[in-house]
């Protein structure tokens, strides 16, 4: 059985069916853009991956292999989900074929998870055919760059990764106590004055307003949207340290980069709060291409009740007034939130009973529990990096979890995906990095992308073994957990 992760949902190899050689492969594009634009894709990656130049071509040569990439209103998923696609090995042309760029760009990576390799014959495609789509449609990771800061070559090489995987939303939280990454047009001294500090203090810099449109385009070519974080009303020490005039006494803060969190807060009642808000958010959705912000609300430790939720409310009107959607850390049902705000799960400890009711208001829910789903936690105690707050998190503990019954009381309709997540109070490096997101960050695409029957943990790891010789070749760093048998 070919090894692609995440599980489709069907899988079928022809009888003794000899895999085919690559000698010769070409890409065959439909007629419109976006199938020439994929073709050009794929033939990037498929060359990369195979070690030898496979074109896009009008046409095979007489004998040799070719795959045809057409976009196709009745192909993929037996449900019709958007994301879907077919891939079939065994027909002459071979073909990918689906009903949206998103499904065709998805069908080119399981097409990738088709190659394999023979120490006598070279590289091979596997016969196969798949018919597959995703479980839910928001399947995404949240990566903080406010900790330690992580330029752009390496959040390209992120979205490779997760395009790799079928997720489509890479979250990143731009904002925190030890800095501000995001150029603010309207409040420049923001990213200028508050970006030379971090956790490692040596992992410095913002996003310039052309850095965050390349990311955006970048992952857009590989269907993945950008979320951004403004974090508030707590992890407000980089803004704090910046205007004293959101300090009840006038005066700025001293920069942090320590790894405490909940002790920054804005104040609700200073007339110099409202409009930083509105602005910050004014100027990240003339930025973002994504229908949605998120605003944070978590850990505001230190303020009272009442003021956490006039913030909340706050909040969520600046956002509206932007024209876009709002998702929030859970902490802001307890608000209580507006129906239509996202909530993001992510503290298994916190008692239930608001996320509860904010499923009967009609919010809907992207679960990240830190226990299965925050790559920043360590794998074992003596892990050299990472937290354990949430506990140690193995490849196991990241793939046995099911998003529809995580919180009892909230029904599996109203969760609308997944997000990992990497928190870098420890991690400054690419490698750093790497090492915690793989193998777990293939873990839990399974979990957004697979639906759980299909899931299977002796598989799995079996699986996993073989998309690790793809990253030794990529030069990507992961951990080699003993719960799997690396080749
Ligand atoms: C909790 S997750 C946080 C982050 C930390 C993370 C470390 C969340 C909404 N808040 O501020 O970085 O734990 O694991």
């Amino acid at each position: 059985m070919p090894s692609i992760i995440p599980q489709p949902e069907s899988v079928t190899t022809p009888a003794g069916a000899s895999p085919i050689h690559v000698d010769g492969l070409v890409l065959i594009a439909g007629p419109t853009a976006t199938e020439h634009r994929v073709a050009l894709q794929a033939s990037t990656l498929l060359s990369a991956d195979a070690g030898v130049t496979v074109p896009v071509a009008e046409a095979p040569e007489p004998g040799a292999p070719a795959v045809i990439l057409h976009l196709d209103a009745s192909a993929g998923s037996t449900d019709g989900h958007a994301d879907g696609y077919e891939v079939n090995t065994t027909t002459r042309p071979m073909s990918v074929r689906a009903a949206s760029a998103a499904g065709l760009f998805h069908g080119v990576q399981t097409l990738r998870q088709l190659l394999t390799r023979d120490a006598d014959r070279g590289v091979l495609i596997e016969q196969a055919v798949v018919v597959d789509a995703p479980r839910y449609s928001w399947r995404g990771l949240t990566l903080d760059i406010a900790r330690n800061f992580f330029p752009l070559d390496i959040l390209e090489d992120v979205i490779d990764v997760l395009a790799a995987y079928k997720f489509n939303v890479l979250h990143l939280h731009l904002t925190d106590d030890q800095g501000w990454r995001i150029e603010s047009p309207s409040r420049p001294e923001l990213a200028k004055f508050s970006s030379d500090t971090s956790n490692s203090g040596k992992a410095e810099g913002y996003l310039t307003l052309a850095d965050f449109r390349q990311l955006q385009d970048y992952a857009a070519e590989r269907c993945i949207s950008v979320i951004p974080e403004i974090d508030m009303p707590g992890h407000t020490n980089a803004a704090t340290a910046i205007y004293g005039e959101l300090r009840p006494d006038g005066q700025p803060t001293e920069k942090y980069e320590g790894m405490e969190v909940g002790f920054s807060q804005l104040t609700f009642d200073l007339p110099a709060t409202a409009p930083f808000i509105r602005d910050v958010l004014g100027d990240l959705a003339g930025i973002t291409d994504a229908p949605y912000l998120h605003v944070g609300g978590d850990e505001a430790l230190t303020l009272g009740k009442q003021e956490y939720a006039k913030f909340i409310t706050l909040l969520e009107e600046a956002v509206a007034e932007t024209g876009k959607k709002v998702i929030m850390w859970q902490e802001a049902a307890a608000a209580p939130t507006q129906p239509g705000t996202v909530l993001q799960y992510w503290d298994t400890r916190a008692d239930t009973a608001p996320f509860v009711a904010a499923a009967q208001r009609g919010s809907r829910f992207i679960m990240s529990p830190g226990n299965h789903a925050y790559l920043d936690m360590k794998y074992t105690a003596d892990y050299e990096r990472g937290q354990d707050w949430a506990g140690l998190v193995e490849l196991r503990d990241s793939y046995e979890w099911d998003p529809a019954t995580l919180i009892e009381g909230v029904p599996g309709d109203q969760v609308d995906g997944v997000e990992a997540a990497i928190w870098t109070e420890t991690l400054s490096t690419r490698e750093q990095l790497f090492d915690m997101l793989l193998p777990r960050l293939t873990a839990v695409a399974e979990v957004a992308w697979t639906a759980p029957e299909r899931k299977d943990w002796e598989d799995y790891r079996t699986r996993v073994a073989a998309a690790a010789d793809g990253w030794r070749r990529q030069g990507l760093t992961f951990h080699e957990t003993p719960q799997v048998d690396w080749n």
